[in-house]
């Protein structure tokens, strides 16, 4: 059954930190379907882009150069009520909040290193999504 879609980041951390099979293996799990992922290292330019709707807070400067400090992971999910369902998956931005069972929870070392992204609506999985894969790569991955 086709379901919506979202987009998730293995991040730096995690994936220097050698957890990225472990985080991946809990996507699966909990029942998305990797469309699409591919090892990435964002350069400052893409990661301000990327995080540009937080460019006034005050964490954007860490955050763009945590972001870049190393390779990360984005793939694209599919599953039912998708965006929802990833978010309650990744747990609460701070690990120290995250709920049991939650991937931050388990792998996130502070709120800024957090391990995994999520997108956080339907128009922005689209838009993050587009940001790293092509509609060609997914057509060709489609299965
Ligand atoms: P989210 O990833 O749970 O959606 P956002 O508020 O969208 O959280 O923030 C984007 C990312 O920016 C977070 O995942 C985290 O890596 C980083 N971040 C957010 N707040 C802070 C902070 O107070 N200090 C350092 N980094 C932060
Ligand atoms: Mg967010």
């Amino acid at each position: 059954m086709p379901g919506s879609w979202t987009l998730g980041i293995v991040k730096p951390d995690a994936v220097a930190g050698r957890k990225m099979g472990a985080i991946l293996a809990r996507i699966e799990e909990r029942g998305f379907r990797l469309a699409a992922g591919r090892m990435v290292r964002l350069g400052v330019p893409e990661a301000r882009a990327f995080y540009a709707v937080h460019r006034e807070r005050p964490f954007f400067d860490e955050l763009v150069e945590f972001m870049t400090s190393g390779p990360c992971f984005p793939v694209a999910l599919e599953r039912e009520d998708a965006v929802a369902a990833f978010r309650a998956v990744i747990g609460a931005t701070n690990p120290a909040d995250a709920a049991e069972g939650t991937i931050r929870r388990d792998f996130a070392e502070s709120m800024g290193r957090n391990a995994v992204h999520g997108s956080d609506s339907d128009e922005n999985a689209l838009r993050e999504i587009g940001f790293f894969f092509t509609e060609a790569d997914l057509a060709r991955l489609a299965g």
